[in-house]
C-alpha cells in the first residue's frame, strides 16, 4: 500500500477516535516499510489537527479530543521503538538536547514526536515531561549542560512562559551556553524573534533540520 493511502488511513483513524485502527495502520506502516516519519506528519498529526479544528468550531468536545489523542498515542507506542531501531544514529554525537512542555501545559504529543525524531537524528535527548516548572527547566539546563533546550507551548496562556524562560536563563548566567528552541501550534517565527529564542520549529522535521544545521555549522 502507498504512503499516501496509509497516511489517509492514519488521518481517518485518528478522526474516528479508533485506537484499534491506528494500531493496525501503525503495524502495516512497519510491515510495508513505508516512511514512519511521513505517516506521522501527513497522517496521524493531520488527523489530530483536524480534530482540533472541529473542537474550535464546537462540532466536537473535550472527550473527543482525549479519545483522538489516545488513538494517536496508541500508534506512537508502536512506531516509536521502530523509529529508534531504524534511526540507529544515537551515537552520532550531535549533543545533548533537553525538551519539555512548558509550565502549565499538559499537551505532550507534539513534544514527544520532536523528542523521538531528534533522538533518531543523533541527538542525545532528555525528555523532561510536560507541565515542567520554569525553575526546574533552568535547573536541568544547569545540571545537564545541553547544547540546546526545546520548550513546547500549545496555548496562548503558556506561550508567555517561553519569554520568562529566556529571562530566567539570562539571570542564571547560562543563556549564552545553549540554543533555545520554541515550538507548539500557536508559536511562530515572529514570537521566537520577539522573545529572543534562537530557533523556531514549525514541526519535528523542521526541528531536526534547523538544530542539526546549528551543530554542523
Ligand atoms: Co488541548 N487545546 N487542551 N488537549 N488540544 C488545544 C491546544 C487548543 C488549540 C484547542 C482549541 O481550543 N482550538 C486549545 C488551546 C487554545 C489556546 O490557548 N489558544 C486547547 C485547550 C484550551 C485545552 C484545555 C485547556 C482544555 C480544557 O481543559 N478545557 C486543556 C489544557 C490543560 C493544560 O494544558 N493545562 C487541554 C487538554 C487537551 C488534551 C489532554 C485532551 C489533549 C492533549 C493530550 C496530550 O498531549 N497528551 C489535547 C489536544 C490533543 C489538543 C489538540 C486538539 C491537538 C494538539 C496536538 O497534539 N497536536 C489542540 C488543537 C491544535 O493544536 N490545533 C488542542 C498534534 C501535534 C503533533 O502537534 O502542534 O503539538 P503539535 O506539535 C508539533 C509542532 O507544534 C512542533 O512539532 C510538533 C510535531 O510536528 N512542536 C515543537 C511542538 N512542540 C515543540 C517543541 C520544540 O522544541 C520544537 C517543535
Amino acid at each position: 500500500m502507498s504512503l499516501e493511502s496509509l497516511s489517509e488511513e492514519a488521518r481517518n483513524a485518528v478522526k474516528a477516535y479508533d485506537a484499534k485502527k491506528t494500531v493496525d495502520v501503525a503495524n502495516r506502516v512497519i510491515a510495508e516499510g513505508v516512511s514512519i516519519v511521513d505517516v506521522i506528519q501527513d497522517g496521524f498529526t493531520k488527523g489530530m489537527t483536524e480534530v482540533g479544528q472541529l473542537y474550535e468550531e464546537k462540532k466536537v468536545f473535550l472527550p473527543h479530543i482525549m479519545a483522538a489523542a489516545a488513538a494517536m498515542n496508541a500508534a506512537m507506542d508502536i512506531l516509536t521503538p521502530e523509529l529508534e531501531k531504524q534511526g540507529g544514529k544515537a551515537d552520532e554525537g550531535l549533543g545533548k538536547f533537553l525538551i519539555c512542555s512548558i509550565e502549565g501545559d499538559i499537551h505532550s504529543i507534539g513534544k514527544d514526536i520532536v523528542a523521538i525524531m531528534l533522538k533518531v537524528a543523533g541527538f542525545s535527548v532528555v525528555n523532561l515531561g510536560r507541565d515542567v516548572a520554569l525553575k526546574d527547566i533552568v535547573k536541568a539546563c544547569q545540571d545537564e549542560k545541553p547544547m540546546g533546550v526545546g520548550t513546547s507551548a500549545l496555548m496562548t496562556s503558556t506561550m508567555v512562559h517561553q519569554k520568562t524562560f529566556e529571562e530566567m536563563l539570562k539571570k542564571a548566567g547560562i543563556r549564552d551556553t545553549l540554543i533555545t528552541n520554541v515550538g507548539g501550534a500557536p508559536v511562530t517565527q515572529q514570537w521566537a524573534d520577539e522573545i529572543g529564542a534562537d530557533v523556531y520549529s514549525e514541526n519535528a522535521s523542521d526541528a531536526v533540520n534547523k538544530l542539526t544545521a546549528v551543530v554542523k555549522g
